[in-house]
């Protein structure tokens, strides 16, 4: 579904060539409905992206597309990340950006895990 200036789902983008590993990248967490790696330019000391294993272009697209199951299964691995990466305690920041004008660069729905630093107030 196109969104805010993204097309439809591309299968050549750069997180669809992650899932098929055709790009290796380590490994941080992987089930039948999410796929979590480290971002490769991290902002803090824990910056992991979890994406989805569907083809969904953004938030917007996945909120409105996925089955339940995969809703319900993509947002429970997103807290099984946070609890092996052991950033439950101290806290952490899940955040999406969807579409251009939220800044979305890759055009296939994530999250970025963020945590490991006082990330300071939402919306400065
Ligand atoms: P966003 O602006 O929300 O679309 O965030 C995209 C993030 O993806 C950005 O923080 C950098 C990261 N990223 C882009 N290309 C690659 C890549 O090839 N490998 C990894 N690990 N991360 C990438």
């Amino acid at each position: 579904m196109p969104v805010n200036g993204l097309d439809a789902y591309d299968d050549g983008n750069i997180f669809a060539k992650i899932l098929r590993k055709e790009i290796p990248v380590e490994v941080i967490y992987e089930d039948d409905y999410a796929f979590a790696f480290p971002d490769i330019a991290p902002q803090v000391p824990v910056h992991v992206l979890i994406i989805p294993k569907g083809r969904y272009v953004s938030f917007a697209d996945f909120s409105a597309q996925a089955s339940e199951t995969e809703i319900a299964g993509f947002t429970r691995a997103v807290g099984k990340v946070a609890r092996q990466l052991g950033v439950e305690e101290s806290g952490y920041r899940v955040i999406s950006n969807s579409g251009l004008n939220a800044g979305q660069e890759v055009p296939h729905y994530h999250v970025h895990l963020c945590a490991g630093a006082p990330l300071g107030r939402l919306l400065q």
